[in-house]
């Protein structure tokens, strides 16, 4: 009896807490509200949002309803004495509408008086996979391809997560794309894909091969120009349409990195992007094409995107859009925005920011990505842009992203690219509430507290991160293998030299960083007048981009009065301080989180926590041997040594995730 009534005790104690502790996969991502009905089999994307409701929604009645003169996409809702109404001009918007609904019961929002007109900012909201037809998955940090062998029940719950955050688009494989894509019988997988995909009002885009009329047309030359090739295009795709009659269009990486371009036959990027143009046009088809280019012989490879595309400025067809990753290098975890962005004022542009954590502690550490495309959006105007892309982080681990935390950044990249103007701790909160049931906005209780700690968290967790990779501007200082660690000092012979990190801090013994001023590569120049200007001028450079722009003297004074070398060691220490800080502040909240994926998390953040101090111990000791100065006595002094971090290797290729971090 006595065992009971403690017992009884503790459950009443701990009441709501044991519903929460009902262990959790993450598989059903955000979506995680329980069916009160069976929805009876409706096709169609309509069918989709009618099924949503009825299988979820546990309000009055609502009515869908088609209705002329809203924005494509768009739609409202309005609700009054108990009945709500859906409408839009188009069924996807009513799809996006009955997601809209449910997130507001599932998020615990009023519901009793709506009236909400909402509409996409961009019409096209993509994600790029970077799978490999052999299952592979490019800086895929979440296992293998969904799309190897694509799992109807899956391929659902992706159709109903990305509908559900208004992502429209897919491109299905890898920018490094293998010609056999356009056979047959590989065009038949995709369709099976796109059938699927139909009824969440997503289509599906493929990334194509330039060479493919040689590779698998069996013609000589691949030259946009020549009438054969051109002809074969058209036939494909023909082709293409016969068998995915709503197919999105091309995606192309060209002349980048060893992939075939046009330039191999004389001919620049806008004769190649127009011809692809030109034979998608009567389908309604676009062409993507990317400005992800770099040469080794150039003096800055942050230089060559400009340099190959400002003189195509408004040559390119209407169809085709030209996307650009957000920084002029390469996802680093701190970049200034591509001053493409700006200077192309003739041409479409799209923006392709990388969910998958390539730079960025991949599938190991918490870092929230929406503050990151708040900070580009503040330099280029959403407006400015045809549309959004996202690398995605996607993969058949059973919570789809390889750590719970970075399904946020799928979330958030879909209600960027839906309103560019939600703020990242909204999107943060309202992912955290569906996701793990935690929400701050309960006042004066301890499990508010620590829910703000938690989004505070999610918010600091990208400078943190840039804070114990890569602090001031420092960029592209990872090991070579594997872009997860730090390998500073990685110069081995016969690389070529903008593949090693020397070519990017240039540490000496008078400084560190790049000179990008007018006294150095003039990278500074392609930016608008007020901002080179800014950037020039070591002393009004923002800090933050110092070794960006600048070859910054060790004893260089920083706005706080610190040299330049103790400012470095103090941003480094801080990034490890605030990892350690994560894990507390999940630590703290293990009552409320279910035991599998409190435990998932926590494990992982100790792993960044280690990572955090194995990259600020390996390039503070490293820059030292250039610096020769003390690290400051305020600083946690290395706990690592050199030599030793130096041997240490992981073992992984790019398809995969360092399992544990740094293990020494
Ligand atoms: C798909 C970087 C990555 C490559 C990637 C490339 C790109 O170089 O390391 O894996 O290739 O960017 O975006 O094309």
């Amino acid at each position: 009896m006595k065992r009971f009534l403690i017992s009884a005790l503790v459950l009443l104690v701990a009441g709501w807490s044991i519903a929460a502790t009902h262990d959790e996969d993450g598989s059903r991502l955000w979506l995680r509200a329980d069916s009160v009905n069976t929805a009876a089999a409706i096709t169609g994307v309509k069918g989709t949002a009618m099924a949503e409701l009825q299988t979820f929604w546990q309000g009055g009645p609502v009515t869908l309803k088609r209705q002329k003169g809203l924005a494509k996409d768009g739609y409202t809702i309005k609700s009054q004495n108990g009945k709500t109404v859906i409408a839009a001009a188009s069924d996807a918007g009513l799809l996006y509408g009955a997601y809209h609904l449910l997130r507001l019961q599932q998020t615990g929002q009023g519901i009793a008086s709506l009236d909400i007109s909402e509409q996409p900012f961009y019409d096209l909201r993509i994600l790029n996979h970077w799978d490999n037809p052999n299952g592979t998955v490019e800086r895929g940090f979440a296992g293998r391809s969904i799309f190897l062998n694509p799992d109807p029940a899956r391929m659902k719950m992706y159709g109903r997560a990305n509908a559900s955050v208004g992502i429209n688009g897919t491109v299905l494989n890898n920018v490094n794309a293998k010609p056999e894509v356009l056979s047959t019988e590989s065009l038949q997988k995709s369709k099976e894909i796109a059938d699927l995909l139909r009824p969440y009002g997503i289509r599906v885009y493929l990334s194509i091969n330039f060479a493919s009329p040689i590779r698998i047309g069996g013609l000589q030359t691949a030259d946009p120009l020549n009438a054969d090739v051109v002809r074969w295009w058209k036939d494909k795709v023909n082709e293409i349409y016969r068998i995915i009659p709503d197919f999105g269009g091309f995606l192309v990486k060209a002349n980048s990195e060893g992939e075939p371009g046009p330039q191999d036959f004389g001919r620049t990027h806008a004769d190649g992007a127009n011809m692809l143009a030109d034979v998608l046009k009567p389908h309604d088809g676009v062409v993507m094409w990317r400005a992800f280019v770099y040469k080794p012989q150039s003096s800055d490879r942050a230089n060559q995107a400009y340099e190959e595309f400002m003189p195509l400025d408004g040559q390119f067809r209407d169809n085709v859009i030209i996307q650009v990753k957000n920084g002029p290098i390469d996802f680093q975890p701190r970049e200034p925005y591509s001053p493409l962005f700006t200077a192309m004022q003739k041409t479409p542009m799209m923006v392709e920011f990388q969910l998958t954590q390539e730079y960025l502690g991949a599938a190991n550490h918490l870092v929230y990505l929406a503050p990151m495309w708040q900070e580009f959006f503040s330099f280029v105007k959403p407006a400015s842009l045809r549309a959004m892309a996202g690398v995605a982080n996607i993969g058949d681990n059973i919570n789809w992203c390889g750590h719970h935390f970075a399904q946020a950044n799928w979330y958030a990249f879909g209600r960027t690219a839906w309103n560019p103007s939600l703020t990242p701790q909204d999107i943060a909160e309202e992912w955290l509430e569906q996701t793990f049931s935690l929400s701050a906005t309960a006042t004066n209780s301890p499990l508010s507290t620590l829910c703000s700690q938690l989004i505070h968290v999610m918010l600091a967790s990208r400078e943190a991160c840039v804070n114990y990779m890569m602090p001031l501007g420092l960029h592209h200082i990872f090991a070579g293998s594997h872009h997860y660690g730090p390998e500073p000092w990685y110069s081995p012979r016969g690389v070529r030299a903008d593949w090693t990190p020397p070519y990017y801090h240039k540490a000496d013994s008078i400084g560190l960083g790049f000179n990008r001023t007018l006294s150095g590569s003039a990278n500074v120049k392609q930016y608008p007048a007020e901002l080179c200007s800014l950037y020039n001028d070591i002393n009004t450079c923002p800090e933050n981009l110092l070794t960006w722009f600048h070859h910054v003297p060790w004893d260089h004074r920083m706005s706080s009065g610190r040299t330049f070398w103790d400012e470095l060691c103090l941003k480094y220490d801080d990034g490890v301080r605030e990892a350690r800080h994560f894990l507390t502040v999940w630590d703290a909240l293990q009552p409320y989180v279910d035991c599998q994926r409190f435990g998932e998390v926590q494990r992982k953040l100790r792993i960044q926590a280690r990572d955090a101090e194995w990259w600020r111990d390996a390039c503070l000791l490293y820059f030292q041997t250039f610096s020769h100065r003390p690290i400051p006595q305020d600083v946690e002094h290395p706990v690592h040594n050199l030599d030793e971090m130096m041997k240490f290797r992981i073992p992984i290729s790019m398809y995969e995730n360092p399992e544990s971090g740094y293990t020494k």
